[in-house]
């Protein structure tokens, strides 16, 4: 299986995330996509798609946002990393805002994702990174392909980030896959975390399937999306599936969950499958409540390899750095069987 992954992506490391009250260390390092390229051996280079592509997905304010953010952070007098403290929420609007906290708290949900001076830059080649890994399956000289994307990318919006993600590499490669002809494409997220951005940036799209099979919103992150009853509206009502499952799920209800995600996806009947995959559903994830196995993610795969989709598999969250590359190459020998 061809492997993308470009080391620019590394250059972002967050300092600290607010959690539970605090400042605690950020849970999404460097090292997460070390080890797995480590672990997976060659990977090919990535290619420059440039801008486009993510204006298919993300608001030209926000980009222009994202990308000076730290500049206008460090002209205002600030040091380290740039993070909001003042959010929008009741009767919000399109106010012309110029100080950076207004910018912050307009483009952002939440205090764990913050900005540094290489966070553009990384997230930018991320995004490339999936676009890199889409082109092969779009010519057809690959059946799956592997995005070794960092930082991750399904929590951010189209005018938002959020949930340690910028860009987002899934949304982006599934439009470019709509714009390439596909005219179905199925987005499946197998993250512990609900996919909030993707689900908000398809929620109104009917020609983008959004599944997700995550943690219970009731009592996890990100808490205000992924509900069973979020089914998508307008032309999009019915092409969003949202499968909570409780702490402590195990493989069989995984399994079950995932048979459910897995019908509905081949009722939908898409050309073409975007894998979001996050490895924090594993037993020993440090943030997180999933008792999933190393084992387990080659028997998730081959379940989603079974469906014959030409798959591209978009890296999203993972946290226990030590066995990550284990449980990422333990999912795509589950598809290389195929
Ligand atoms: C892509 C992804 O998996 N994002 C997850 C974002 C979860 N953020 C809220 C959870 C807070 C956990 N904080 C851990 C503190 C470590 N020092
Ligand atoms: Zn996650």
């Amino acid at each position: 299986m061809q492997i993308f992954f470009d080391r620019r992506q590394l250059a972002h490391a967050p300092a600290l995330e607010l959690h539970n009250g605090g400042w605690t260390a950020h849970a999404e390092k460097p090292s997460r996509a070390e080890i797995v390229c480590a672990r997976l051996g060659a990977c090919e280079p990535v290619r420059d798609f440039g801008r486009a592509p993510l204006a298919r997905v993300h608001t030209p304010d926000y980009l222009d946002f994202l990308e000076s953010a730290h500049a206008r952070w460090v002209a205002a007098g600030r040091e380290g990393d740039a993070v909001g403290y003042t959010w929008p929420v009741v009767r919000r609007r399109p106010l012309d805002l110029e100080r950076i906290d207004a910018l912050l708290g307009r483009y952002s949900y939440d205090a764990g994702t913050p900005i540094t001076a290489d966070s553009w830059d990384a997230a930018y080649w991320g995004a490339q990174t999936a676009l890199s890994a889409l082109a092969p399956l779009l010519d057809g000289s690959a059946t799956t392909s592997f995005a070794l994307c960092r930082p991750p990318g399904h929590h951010a919006g189209a005018d938002y980030l959020g949930g340690y993600c910028y860009l987002n590499n899934a949304a982006v490669a599934a439009q470019a896959a709509r714009d390439a002809g596909h005219a179905r494409v199925a987005i499946l997220d197998i993250d512990y975390h609900h996919g909030n951005g993707t689900q908000d940036i398809f929620w109104e799209d009917g020609s983008v399937f959004f599944a997700s099979i995550h943690a219970d919103p009731a009592t996890d992150y990100p808490f205000f999306w992924g509900h069973a009853d979020e089914a998508g509206e307008g032309a999009g009502e019915g092409a969003t599936l949202n499968l909570p499952l409780p702490r402590g799920t195990r493989l069989p209800a995984y399994l079950d969950a995932l048979e459910r995600a897995l019908a509905a996806i081949a009722a939908f009947a898409p050309s073409l499958l975007v894998l979001s995959f996050g490895a924090d559903t594993f037993e020993g994830d440090p943030i997180s409540h999933f008792a999933i196995t190393r084992v387990d993610y080659t028997t998730i795969g081959a379940r989603i390899a079974a469906t014959g989709l030409p798959t591209l598999i978009v890296m999203e969250g993972g946290y226990a750095v030590t066995e990550l590359g284990d449980n990422v190459a333990s999912l795509l020998d589950g598809f290389t069987a195929r």
